[in-house]
């Protein structure tokens, strides 16, 4: 049977003028600097920018270990190394690697000793290598000035629009002694499939072999077991389960899984190696039909078309090692509880963790997982061809097991780049990625994990006569609504598939408060600067703002309004996208997460608060959804089922004066069919207003109501707010109740800036004149409650006038 001995223990780091300083393993050089008091945090403040010397330093990483030797052999298994590393075992290199995304096995025999034994690790400087890769390469255009695409290693390390420069260096992984004999599973592959009820698990088993002989291989699944004798190297085992329970994503069934072992034992019965995952049973694929008005991307799990509700993820945290299992499981029931049912691991991280997968495949979360291709050309040239091919393989075989991975995607904007970004004077020929895209990996998908489709990029139409953003075609990212344009313009779009679309704002104010010292704290002050990545990020906000919002008069009306203007911005894309289906099936916002605290476009900022935006992702992104969108020139409803029971809607839609008196109304009644949008026009009294300044259009069912207004918020009179509110405190909680006096627009808690702790249920709640609303607040019980109830705390777009 093979052993295991961890080698996480009595680690130390040494390089620059730093001396052999206590080492965390896994885990990376930063993390121990700051551990020890060398480094200031360098999420606070403008610490970053004191730290760029680290990435330019070589470091040691060096323990001792006692190991008696057995007989057999005894590999050193590294799971990954960050980066460029010469691994050493009692003075004797075993070997060199320059690939964070793969793991490494050496055959330590010709090293170890019994007794004691000395490990270490050199790490060269990333930004040597890349570099030097860079110089004899020749240099390739890129979205950021840092030679990311010249190593192997996260590309957001080098710093991103939402990410801090901070290059790792360390063993990030787990790193240990496996001692064998005989021969080991060196590679299993399930492919798991189910066509016409029935389940294959298809077992393709790769042995690595100390001595010939034939040995035993068993595969069990759910108490079926298949079993070959081989004397070869591989070997494929088929289990049939006749009629198992299907796996299915989050919203449309349960998800089952069956544990599958495979066993590995020697001639005389003697066991040699196993291996387990859970696997469930579903099938994959994407509808890429031509149509009247392009082609569809469109995903269908066990045949089923399902619209994707979606969310970006970018690494949770620049240190890869804080990323436990409880912090994704968090994250993972926020994006749940905002009615996500799609996460994609974009390019500029990492191939995700077990941990990543096996939560996912528990909570019926959909993936979609990029290969490690980001913005820029990337050299195909040696040794990337090899190391390229070599870390696909090994993920695509490491990931093939879980049914929450639904799609592999060959890159994040390379593609649209080399067509759009002026790349090809540049490039003058050189290589850029394509033969990676279009053909390594799409190779080793088909050949590895044949079962899983894979599409070439984020974005890309599937057609070289189309451009790779063509909305009318397979996917595509809307970047100009941010960048050049107002908001509404989604609406222009008609697209199949979006996988990118965001909109910035700052994070929670506690989150602010604890990373900025900044006084006062300002959009432009200095810690807020540090802290937004984005080019003119500053700027775009503020023109966003502009364009609908009444002007800030000081930095808690910015961060209120901008905030707000997220929320609204995504909650317009969203519901517009969703309100085309089936033209449209997926929306994929950018971005869930933040990796640090940073104004930037997520969900949830870099110290884990919900941003307003979650909340109208929660409200846009719900199964049932009404929304108010413009159809010939007026505002028409639109409802959009999701769900695979029909929905008898019925509702009444209102014109009102913002005292809340009705002008005119209509009840509608409507069964909108499972997996469908319906659209319901509007009769002019109702859809068209006397005051455009001074009306609102509501339409209101059982547990829905959707608002639409005629202007701008700048341009409506709003009253003064007028409301009461009631506190109670409950156990650790408090409710605050607000009861309506005037119209209240967006009405917005933010009791974290009494109590860092503190959260409110809701966020972006419009009352009429009457109506009240009940939020509770976790952890509110002893905040004080006339500055719970007050301007900065308790915030509507009313209280700007
Ligand atoms: C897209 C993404 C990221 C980026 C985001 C915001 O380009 O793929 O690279 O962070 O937009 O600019």
């Amino acid at each position: 049977m093979t052993s295991y001995q961890n080698l996480h223990e009595g680690w130390a780091v040494t390089g620059g003028d730093v001396d052999s300083v206590a080492a965390t393993v896994p885990g990376c050089v930063h993390t121990d600097l700051l551990a020890a008091g060398l480094i200031d945090d360098p999420y606070l403040d403008e610490n970053e920018k004191k730290l760029a010397w680290i990435g330019r330093t070589a470091w040691v990483y060096e323990t001792a270990f006692q190991h008696q030797r057995t007989g057999g052999r005894t590999d050193l298994v590294c799971a990954g190394l960050d980066t460029v590393a010469t691994v050493i075992l009692n003075g004797v290199e075993l070997g060199r690697t320059a690939n964070m995304h793969r793991g490494y096995r050496f055959d330590a025999r010709p090293a170890l000793r019994d007794g004691e034994n000395q490990l270490r690790i050199r790490f060269d400087s990333a930004y040597s290598y890349a570099e030097a890769q860079r110089e004899r390469l020749g240099d390739r255009p890129n979205a950021y000035p840092e030679p990311f695409q010249f190593i192997r290693k996260m590309a957001c390390n080098f710093g991103w629009d939402w990410g801090p420069t901070l290059v790792t260096a360390g063993i990030w992984q787990d790193i240990g002694l496996q001692t064998w004999s005989v021969a080991r599973l060196a590679e299993v592959r399930p492919q798991v499939t189910v066509a016409d009820g029935a389940g294959t698990v298809e077992v393709r088993v790769r042995l690595e072999r100390e001595t010939p002989g034939p040995v035993t291989l068993a595969a069990t699944v759910a108490g079926r077991r298949t079993e070959i004798q081989t004397a070869g190297d591989e070997a494929v085992l088929t289990v049939t389960v006749p009629d198992p329970e299907l796996w299915w994503p989050i919203g449309y069934g349960n998800q089952p899984r069956y544990p599958l072992a495979v066993t590995l034992t020697g001639a005389d019965g003697q066991a040699l190696d196993s291996w387990s995952r859970q696997v469930g049973f579903r099938s994959v694929r994407v509808d890429t039909t031509p149509d009247a008005e392009g082609s569809a991307f469109t995903l269908h799990v066990n045949d089923v078309p399902v619209f994707v509700r979606g969310v970006n993820w970018i690494p949770d945290d620049v240190f890869a090692n804080r990323v436990t299992r409880d912090r994704l499981a968090t994250r993972f029931g926020q994006a749940l509880d905002a009615n996500v049912n799609f996460l994609r691991v974009w390019g500029g991280g990492r191939y995700e963790s077990e941990d990543f997968y096996d939560l996912a495949d528990s909570l019926g979360l959909m993936v979609g997982q990029d290969f490690l291709f980001a913005c820029a050309a990337y050299p195909e040239e040696e040794p990337f061809a090899t190391e390229v091919a070599a870390e696909a393989r090994e993920n695509v075989v490491r990931l093939a097991s879980h049914p929450s991975l639904m799609l592999w995607t060959g890159n994040n904007e390379n593609i649209w780049g080399h067509e759009d970004w002026d790349w090809k004077p540049d490039l003058d020929g050189r290589s850029w990625g394509a033969g990676y895209y279009f053909d390594v990996l799409p190779g080793i998908v088909a050949e590895a994990d044949p079962s899983r489709p894979y599409w070439p990029g984020s974005p890309y139409s599937g057609r070289d006569d189309k451009h790779p953003n063509d909305p009318a075609y397979g996917t595509m990212h809307i970047w100009d609504v941010w960048n050049t344009d107002d908001y509404t313009k989604y609406r222009e779009y008609r697209p199949r598939f979006v996988a990118e679309f965001g909109y910035q704002a700052p994070p929670a104010y506690a989150t602010l408060r604890r990373a900025i010292s900044d006084e006062p704290l300002a959009h432009d002050s200095p810690g807020m600067r540090a802290h937004q990545k984005a080019d003119n990020g500053d700027g775009k906000l503020r023109r966003g703002l502009d364009a609908h919002l009444p002007a800030p008069r000081d930095f808690d009306d910015w961060h209120y309004l901008t905030q707000l203007n997220q929320a609204r911005a995504l909650s317009l894309g969203i519901e517009h996208f969703r309100s085309l289906r089936p033209h449209c099936m997926g929306a994929i916002m950018w971005q869930l997460n933040d990796c640090w605290p940073v104004t930037s476009w997520s969900a949830i900022d870099g110290d884990g608060r919900r941003k307003p935006l979650w909340y109208a992702l929660r409200r846009s992104f719900a199964p049932r959804l009404l929304t108010v969108q413009p159809r010939d020139g007026r505002p028409a409803v639109v409802a959009v089922n999701d769900s695979a029971e029909p929905w008898q809607l019925s509702m009444t839609v209102s014109r009102r004066t913002l005292a809340g008196v009705v002008a005119a109304e209509v009840t509608i009644g409507v069964t909108v069919a499972p997996g469908s949008a319906t659209t319901l026009p509007l009769p002019a009294e109702v859809g068209v207003a006397a005051d455009p300044a001074a009306e609102v259009l509501v339409a209101a069912a059982a547990d829905h109501r959707a608002w639409w207004f005629f202007a701008e918020d700048k341009d409506i009179a709003w009253p003064p707010a007028k409301f009461d509110a009631a506190f109670e405190a409950v156990g650790d909680d408090a409710r605050l109740r607000i009861t309506a006096h005037t119209i209240l627009r967006d009405l917005t808690l933010q009791p974290d800036r009494l109590d860092p702790e503190a959260e409110a249920d809701e966020s972006g709640v419009t009352l009429l004149p009457g109506e009240s609303a009940t939020f509770i607040i976790r952890g509110g019980a002893a905040l004080e409650p006339t500055a719970l109830a007050t301007r900065p705390v308790l915030r509507c777009v009313n209280d700007l006038t």
